[in-house]
């Protein structure tokens, strides 16, 4: 059994790439992908393509294990539990910098729907965004 799965994981697990930019394709201050569909075990990296940046979870699946990278550092982290881990970049929270990934099933998804409530109140601009990320969960 433990062979079994030494021998599918690596084959299975994928790498994500997200970068941290001044400008793409949803507007300035952004995450790309903004939303991102992952499996248990996949790593997904934070690139900072554009200095100024770094990521910070905010809500996490229950047991998951909180992110926070250091500004201007390239971050990775192996998703560790199912759900969804909804994120920001400090420095630019009031400009909508923020990103939602889903692992696997969306089993937080009502936590993470009252805690985004309270994100909202701290954005400025774009606010449109995290809705549009949201929207995007698979239930
Ligand atoms: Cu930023």
């Amino acid at each position: 059994m433990l062979t079994a799965l030494l021998f599918v994981g690596p084959a299975l697990s994928a790498e994500h790439r997200i970068l941290m930019l001044n400008y793409g394709k949803d507007g300035s201050m952004v995450f790309e992908p903004g939303f991102l569909k992952a499996e248990l075990g996949d790593t997904i990296t934070f690139v900072p393509e554009n200095s100024s940046h770094y990521v910070q979870s905010y809500a996490v699946p229950d047991g998951a294990t909180p992110w926070k990278s250091k500004l201007d550092q390239p971050f990775t982290v192996t998703v560790d539990k199912e759900g969804v881990f909804l994120y920001y970049c400090p420095p630019h929270l009031m400009m909508s910098m923020i990103g939602v990934v889903q692992v696997g099933t969306a089993i937080n998804l009502e936590a993470v729907t009252e805690k985004s409530a309270k994100l909202r109140s701290k954005i400025v601009m774009k606010n449109e965004r995290l809705d549009n990320y949201l929207s995007r969960i698979v239930k």
